[in-house]
């Protein structure tokens, strides 16, 4: 076949562009590993006969990988385990290997000489070894796949990278639970913390008091507009609903496969106004008609809490054993935030339990609270997480803090002794603005823009050097959803800024670099959000934290 020179030309510059577009995968990758080594030599190519080889622990991730290959590129790659056969099959081979790999969650991709080999020494290590090869392939349709010949050391800096979701002010589809979670095994994270209840509904089934689902999963309208709108404005419409024992099951079992531990949150002794609305003798006004809430921003308000009676307790151990039983998670998240105090300051019962108990204060009763929650579930052989409130007593070093408040609040705790989750409100809040734009989609009131994400440092600054810095777990971005009442919009409000903190989490901090992070999350992210057909955050260009400091001048 004769070309015109033309198309010759046409040939010769999509050749080039193909080549370039290769060499720069290995340098696009989000968030940047540690090490990357390009290797001369040939690229491994894989084609419809390539196998994906993988080591007994690591056959659910060979499926894992399988099926992403199949969605990215079309290509469909038969499995198979590896035999004891000395030289390494052509194709990719995931291999279980403590040398090479040398922690835990790390993997080391090799690719030359026509294999594609991924090491780790558990579940999570091939599962971001995979995540790096999916970024190193194309994403479009093909018979025919190269992977340039590299070699890619990576691990994570901080051993907790968590994305949280409230499915309480607002329930999500079970596909979209699903989605979220692929969001976070693509960008490297390990924890979803899944807060399940609050004041405007119970969101997970309970057996052993139905009541919280048939009366507590349901509020009969839904708040309008901002909560400080004057005056405030209803719909009429119930809302509600749960995720049954076996859909939670099947999340969690999608989950695992991916390298994602789900930490359910059951909200406690406050946010309690579900409960006490199924329950309302677990309440201090055990004669009141408790109604789910319908409004946001309940602290001392409505936010209601639970009284210090023997059948709350009896309640409490019931009801924390079932959720034990339920996610194989070695942490719960009990909860403890934003406790009103006046609740409890108005009832004589729960006065005469603080003095019966010799309890200092309110503060001693939220703490009286939290161990006795604690006490359940280490029964059961798990760890409790809490919000910061819970230090506001004399609280035991085994609970895990997590600190939405400001950097030296998480500091504090760590100087006690206490683990760390930093989740500080600044820029950790995913539901305040990203813009200071007046026409963007209402949020929470601050100012979150993405640069503020990736230049966040979960270490603080009071830490540095310090023995108590080893307390300090990582960190994770809260995703509340008073303002988000569908799946379009919750992606809006975390993307890019996601895939902003994954490098915050996983990178070296001397290898970040927020011009060379945008490149990347051009090349590479966005047409990745595209592909999996998100909603983002288009204008996080024009949005970052000098753009706010220059309108104010
Ligand atoms: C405070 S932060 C809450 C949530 C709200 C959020 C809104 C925390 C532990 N509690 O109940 O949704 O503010 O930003």
């Amino acid at each position: 076949m004769k070309l015109h020179p033309c198309k010759l030309l046409l040939v010769l510059v999509l050749g080039l562009t193909s080549c370039l577009a290769q060499g720069q995968r290995a340098n696009s990758i989000i968030p940047k590993p540690q090490q990357v080594t390009v290797l001369k030599g040939q690229p491994v190519k894989l084609s419809a006969k390539s196998i994906v080889y993988y080591e007994a622990p690591f056959e659910r991730q060979a499926v894992y990988l399988q099926d992403q290959l199949k969605s990215q590129t079309g290509l469909q790659l038969n499995i198979s385990k590896l035999s004891n056969a000395k030289n390494l099959p052509k194709g990719i081979v995931l291999k279980y290997d403590t040398v090479a790999a040398n922690r835990p969650e790390m993997y080391v991709l090799k690719s030359g000489n026509g294999t594609v080999t991924l090491r780790a020494q558990d579940k999570n290590g091939i599962v971001y070894g995979v995540q790096t090869l999916l970024q190193l392939l194309p994403l479009e349709q093909s018979r025919t796949l190269s992977v340039e010949p590299v070699t890619i050391k990576d691990y994570p800096r901080f051993a907790y990278r968590g994305m949280h979701l409230d499915v309480s002010r607002h329930i999500f589809p079970l596909e979209f639970i699903k989605k979220y979670i692929d969001y976070l095994a693509f960008h490297k994270f390990n924890n979803f913390h899944w807060h399940l209840t609050d004041d405007q509904g119970w969101r997970i089934e309970i057996k052993s008091y139905p009541k919280l689902n048939s009366i507590g999963s349901w509020r009969n309208a839904t708040l309008i507009g901002h909560f400080k709108d004057q005056p405030a404005r209803y719909d009429s419409t119930r809302y509600g609903g749960f995720y049954t024992q076996d859909e939670i099951r099947e999340i969690i079992a999608y989950a695992d496969q991916r390298g994602i531990n789900i930490i359910p949150e059951i909200d406690i002794p406050g946010h309690s106004r579900a409960t006490i609305a199924a329950y309302p003798e677990f309440s201090t006004k055990p004669d009141t008609t408790w109604n789910v809430a319908t409004t946001w921003g309940m602290y001392n308000r409505q936010n209601n809490v639970l009284a210090p009676r023997p059948e709350t307790f009896k309640f409490l151990k019931t009801l924390f054993e079932e959720v034990a039983d339920l996610f194989p998670s070695p942490y719960i998240h009990i909860g403890g935030d934003e406790c009103s105090k006046m609740w409890w300051k108005a009832s004589p019962q729960a006065q005469e339990f603080i003095k019966s108990h010799n309890l200092k204060d309110e503060k001693g009763l939220q703490t009286y609270f939290i161990e006795q929650v604690s006490d359940y579930l280490a029964a059961k052989d798990k760890k409790v997480i809490g919000w910061h409130e819970i230090l506001e007593g004399d609280l035991d070093t085994t609970a895990i803090v997590m600190n939405w408040a400001d950097n030296k609040t998480g500091a504090d705790a760590a100087l006690r002794g206490h683990y760390v989750i930093m989740t500080p409100g600044k820029p950790m809040y995913f539901d305040h603005y990203q813009s200071q734009d007046p026409n963007d989609s209402l949020a929470i009131h601050g100012y979150n823009p993405v640069d503020a994400v990736y230049n966040f440092n979960p270490m603080p600054d009071e830490l540095q050097g310090k023995p108590a810095a080893r307390y300090i777990l990582g960190a994770q971005a809260n995703v509340w959803t008073e303002y988000m009442g569908s799946p379009a919009k919750v992606e809006y409000m975390v993307l890019p800024r996601m895939t902003a903190l994954s490098e915050a989490l996983w990178s070296a901090p001397e290898a970040k670099n927020y011009n060379d992070f945008k490149r990347r999350l051009e090349q590479n992210l966005i047409p990745r959000y595209k592909f999996w057909g998100a909603n983002y955050f288009h204008d996080y260009s024009r949005w970052t934290i000098d753009s706010k400091k220059a309108e104010m001048q």
